[in-house]
């Protein structure tokens, strides 16, 4: 009996110093994969994030808002899945974090085409962790394909879970087909291969009607796990007040909501950019300290959420006349919040 509490007592000692030991695991984690982490880099500064009630924290338990831009699908847009485009978002917009929104079911996706995928997402997250970005690895589609994401995050999180770097979102958004229970049932499914092998970095959980059903989850919230982030998507022309105001309801319930996709135009991506909303958007979003992320690094002709002309170079360093007008406006705005001059 006493031996078994002097291997309980010494399992907690253990524990706890592994626990405490995040900072210098960071470091241990620079060191296998052969990079430091750049001084003054969003990785660098915040370290380990966590969740506490609503918030996101850095390593220093301090409430912080990350702000970034979302790759465009890996299916129509591989060209841009590269470092230059990483450090030159990093660089030049400022972000904090980029999102690597990989196709899962559409063709050539994830599915269908999984090397080339697979090589595209480890560029991509290879250039976040060397650059000291967070970097959001996205299932993106609305399907579940559980068994497949079970077995794809397992292996994400054996690869990269030691990485302070990564947040992981389970799925793009569901839609009008699946409930939120059914959601829940599939987020415990992944939840628990990622947890197999990384206990700590922020999941992010997608709800209902494209990420929009977000009052259903403040109702009911997943249990028993930590570290989990919600996403809402916005359209500031389609989504105004009434989404603003659920997402003010969740917050009210302390649910964390991470805005892993927006932009100012329609849901379609393009229509019209609605600026009033848009602004409505981030005075929310910033006094609330809700974390966003805008979509997409792309350049389709005429799409308004695109943030490049046809044209544009695909490693980065890109102009003005390069860009489109959201990219210049969403350019501005990043930089302009940055604390990173
Ligand atoms: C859009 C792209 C567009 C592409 C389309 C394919 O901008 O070029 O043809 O996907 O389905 C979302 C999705 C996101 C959409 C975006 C704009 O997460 O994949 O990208 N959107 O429609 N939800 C709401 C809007």
């Amino acid at each position: 009996m006493k031996k078994i509490r002097l291997y309980f007592h010494l399992t907690l000692f253990f524990v706890s110093i592994f626990a405490c030991a995040k900072p210098a695991q960071s470091e241990a984690a620079a060191a296998s994969q052969n990079y430091t982490l750049p001084p003054g880099s969003p990785v660098q500064r915040y370290g380990a994030l966590h969740v506490s009630g609503r918030y996101l924290k850095d390593q220093h338990n301090n409430t912080i808002t990350l702000r970034g831009q979302s790759f465009g699908w890996s299916t129509w847009w591989p060209q841009f899945w590269n470092p230059g485009v990483v450090n030159w978002l990093t660089d030049d917009f400022k972000t904090d974090i980029v999102r690597a929104a990989m196709g899962i079911d559409v063709k050539p996706a994830y599915l269908n085409d999984r090397a080339r995928q697979l090589a595209l997402l480890k560029k991509v997250v290879d250039a976040a962790l060397a650059k000291g970005s967070y970097v959001i690895i996205d299932w993106h589609c609305e399907a579940f394909h559980r068994e497949e994401a079970v077995a794809f995050f397992k292996e994400m999180a054996k690869t990269y879970g030691h990485h302070p770097h990564i947040l992981y979102e389970i799925i793009n958004e569901p839609n009008k087909t699946q409930t939120w229970e059914q959601v829940k049932a599939y987020a415990a499914a992944v939840i628990a291969g990622i947890r197999a092998y990384d206990p700590d970095n922020i999941i992010i959980v997608g709800c209902p009607h494209w990420d929009q059903k977000i009052r259903e989850v403040a109702d009911a919230p997943l249990t028993g796990y930590n570290n989990i982030m919600y996403t809402v998507h916005f359209y500031a022309a389609s989504h105004g007040q009434w989404l603003r105001d659920d997402c003010a309801y969740a917050l009210s319930k302390n649910i964390p909501v991470f805005v892993t996709e927006c932009n100012g135009s329609e849901a379609t991506g393009s229509g019209r950019i609605d600026y009033p909303q848009w602004e409505a958007w981030f005075s929310f979003l910033e006094s609330n300290q809700v974390s966003w992320i805008n979509w997409s690094v792309s350049d389709k002709p005429n799409e308004l959420c695109s943030i490049l002309l046809p044209g544009a170079p695909a490693n980065g360093g890109w102009t003005a006349s390069q860009l489109t007008e959201s990219g210049k406006y969403i350019r501005a705005k990043l930089r302009g919040y940055s604390t990173r001059k």
